[in-house]
């Protein structure tokens, strides 16, 4: 074990977050061209894809300051086997255009290994980067994230990704209610609708902080520096 640095606190809502370098890890939920670019899952459940764009450059920005501090970095993939046996039947219904499963413009919609399921460009993970494909909206549902933090002595875990109040939401509320301190970055997430953001981002710090933090970019970058 190295020497670790001392407690960071960033400004956040409703109060600083105490950022341990050394125990903390960036989680960036399924920034994956099936919900950002069109012709994806996301386009298929009837959404304006074009409303997550704006996170790619802040999520490619958090990226950059844990990658140059050597920090620990979990990217998560909503996906699904090719069988589908790791889908419940529940999730294929509704009316989307295209269900899971169904060929789209990038390949199987939601199928793991297919060109949609691909993360963005600018949010690709790097080799040692650790890397959870999820059947489900939550990190720790049906994967090893738990284990795999547990081995790295992680209890501090710095949210960014897509969307909002369903992955990203869902995630924290998962971490949150395994003991883990949670921060998510503003501008580093976003929704196809900037009402249920907001309502998110709401009501993670209401009641002293019930889920977690909120902070903004600049303020976890200036205190990083
Ligand atoms: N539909 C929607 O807003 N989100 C998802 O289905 N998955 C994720 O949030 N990743």
């Amino acid at each position: 074990m190295g020497i670790e640095m001392d407690e960071v606190a960033i400004q956040a809502l409703p109060d600083a977050f105490p950022f341990v370098p050394g125990k903390t890890a960036l989680v960036v939920i399924d920034m994956q061209r099936d919900f950002i670019e069109p012709g994806g899952f996301g386009a298929a459940l009837g959404n304006d894809v074009s409303r997550l764009q704006p996170a790619i450059e802040p999520v490619a920005k958090l990226l950059a300051l844990f990658r140059a501090k050597g920090w620990p970095i979990v990217h998560t993939r909503e996906s699904h086997l090719p069988d589908l046996s790791d889908c419940p039947p529940a999730k294929r219904k509704g009316k989307p255009s295209l269900r899971i499963g169904d060929q789209g413009k990038m390949g199987r919609i939601l199928v793991r290994g297919e060109p949609g399921n691909a993360i963005v460009p600018a949010c690709a993970p790097l080799p040692g980067e650790i890397e959870i494909d999820k059947p489900g909206k939550g990190a720790f549902y049906a994967t090893a994230l738990g284990t795999i933090l547990d081995r790295k002595g992680i209890t501090h875990l710095v949210f960014a990704g897509v969307t909002t109040e369903v992955c990203v939401q869902t995630s924290m509320r998962e971490a949150n209610d395994r003991g883990y301190v949670c921060l998510v970055v503003e501008e580093a997430t976003e929704s196809y609708f900037p009402e249920y953001k907001a309502a998110a981002l709401s009501m993670i710090r209401a009641q002293g902080g019930i889920v977690g933090r909120t902070a903004k970019l600049a303020d976890l970058e200036k205190a990083l520096a």
